[in-house]
């Protein structure tokens, strides 16, 4: 039996937590150095690491900087206590060693407070930022950045003003210059059985051409759903007063019938071409499976299942053409795979499966990345990094055979506090 998860196709996914490794495919030539790695931190108590991605202003730039979510932190916004931040941390790192590690900077998505409402002659909140976990999730794309909070309520169209765990997304373009919110689950259909519990942006990504892909696993009594739009769409127009706004060109996946509830589609997202067209399809997955599914009609193409029960297989996605041969290859996390030795204790090391696709739709046998660290939860989230030393791979199986050995000398660590990047 699986449990879903989904993907689209067209780039890819992750979902992080605390302490946690990036597959990272970082060749000589890009300045990272392993005896003395660039470590970032945030404040205390902020889940400073729980999300990650890279940034590049525009494609020829070349300062590249990571962008770390701190979903517990303070930010400047009245009132709001622990509403969540996503940090800008250049690279290399402020040298000035009196501010480490301090040398990220909060990246202003949202200065405001709690919109509100006159019920009945007094002024409520519309909406409840406190608490609301924004950071949890961020991606980029090409210059273009999201991030989540998944933990966002607002006071539904309802009487008795009960809040909903809708969730909302902020993307920014042109170097956090322009901002907009995109709140798609923020509708009139609210409650569990509708798209109140939609917590959306629970994971995000982007397709190849852009386009966002938002999860929202609590629609629909945890049907799950996802939701996609165009990124110029939800900047075009925008306005802080339209709270309930229609994104044109917008797509949802709709309910279904409640043999589906509890499936948690939109649980993480990851984005990749599966058919060898550029038509968009969907994957989900499930514990202890992931399941590719045909965006067109919603039916099941094929499935890749976990060895071992309870490793939280399919925790991450990512899909990626890591040989460059065409194919989006698949990536996918266990970070409670247990590594057992003979006549010794299992231990909780965490595993990353590697999936290569050599014609549309066969995969080969996984390749298996296995953790070091025990209960470091390897796997937790992975990140393909792209072309970063721009031999025009997305990262190179020669260099991962030797993550398969030693894989803490390809990787990205992060820990509660801080993010370590290593060269291989
Ligand atoms: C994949 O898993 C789903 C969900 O359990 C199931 O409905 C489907 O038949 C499976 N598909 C294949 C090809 O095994
Ligand atoms: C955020 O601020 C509140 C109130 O000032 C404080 O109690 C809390 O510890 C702070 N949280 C973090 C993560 O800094
Ligand atoms: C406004 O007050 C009236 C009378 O007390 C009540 O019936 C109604 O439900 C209230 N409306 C809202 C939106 O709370
Ligand atoms: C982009 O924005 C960051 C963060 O505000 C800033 O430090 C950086 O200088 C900007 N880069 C360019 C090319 O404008
Ligand atoms: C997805 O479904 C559409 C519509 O039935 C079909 O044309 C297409 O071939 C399917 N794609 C795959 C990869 O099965
Ligand atoms: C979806 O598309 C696939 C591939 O074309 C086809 O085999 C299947 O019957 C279609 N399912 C529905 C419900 O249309
Ligand atoms: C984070 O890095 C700082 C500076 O390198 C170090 O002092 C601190 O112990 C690290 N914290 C953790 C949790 O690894
Ligand atoms: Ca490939």
């Amino acid at each position: 039996m699986c449990a879903y998860r989904m993907c689209t196709f067209g780039g890819m996914l992750c979902r992080v937590v605390p302490v946690l490794w990036l597959v990272l495919s970082v060749v000589s030539g890009f300045n990272l150095h392993a005896e003395r790695p660039a470590v970032y931190g945030g404040p205390e108590g902020s889940y400073f690491g729980y999300s990650v991605d890279f940034y590049r202003p525009t494609p020829e730039s070349s300062t590249l900087s990571v962008l770390v979510g701190a979903p517990k932190a303070n930010t400047s916004q009245p009132g709001i206590i622990e509403g969540g931040a996503v940090y800008y941390c250049p690279y290399p790192p402020n040298p000035d060693s009196t501010k480490q590690p301090y040398s990220c900077t909060q990246i202003p998505f949202d200065n405001t407070n709690n919109r509100m409402i006159k019920v009945n002659g007094t002024r409520e909140p519309l909406e409840f930022k406190s608490h609301q976990w924004f950071g949890a999730s961020v991606r980029t794309h090409k210059g273009k950045v999201v991030a989540c909070a998944p933990l966002y309520h607002w006071r539904a169209v309802k009487v008795n003003g009960e809040k909903d765990p809708v969730g909302t997304c902020y993307v920014a373009v042109q170097n956090f210059s322009a901002y907009a919110e995109y709140s798609p689950c923020r509708t009139n259909d609210p409650d569990p059985e509708g798209q109140g519990f939609c917590q959306a942006g629970f994971s995000v990504d982007f397709t190849k051409e852009g386009t966002l892909v938002v999860g929202g696993p609590g629609s629909f009594y945890w049907q799950g759903q996802v939701m996609t739009a165009g990124v110029a769409e939800i900047l075009n127009g925008y306005s802080l007063k339209a709270v309930l706004r229609r994104v044109q060109g917008e797509k949802q996946t709709h309910a279904a019938a409640d043999t589906h509830d509890d499936s948690y589609l939109g649980y993480s997202v990851a984005v990749g071409e599966f058919t060898g067209d550029s038509e968009q399809g969907k994957r989900q997955h499930f514990h202890p499976c992931v399941a590719v599914i045909n965006s067109t009609n919603l039916t099941f193409i094929m499935n890749f299942t976990g060895e071992q029960m309870a490793s939280y297989f399919g925790y991450s996605v990512a899909v990626t053409d890591l040989n460059g041969d065409g194919y989006d290859d698949v990536l996918v996390g266990a970070p409670l795979y247990m590594e057992r030795e003979r006549e010794s204790k299992p231990k909780e090391v965490g595993r990353v499966y590697l999936y290569l696709q050599h014609s549309p739709l066969t995969f080969s046998e996984p390749l298996l990345l296995t953790g070091t660290h025990t209960f470091g939860r390897f796997g937790t989230a992975i990140a393909p990094l792209g072309d970063l030393n721009q031999d025009g791979y997305n990262g190179k199986l020669t260099d991962h055979n030797k993550c398969f050995s030693e894989p803490q000398a390809c990787g990205l660590e992060l820990g509660p506090m801080n993010i370590s990047l290593w060269n291989i």
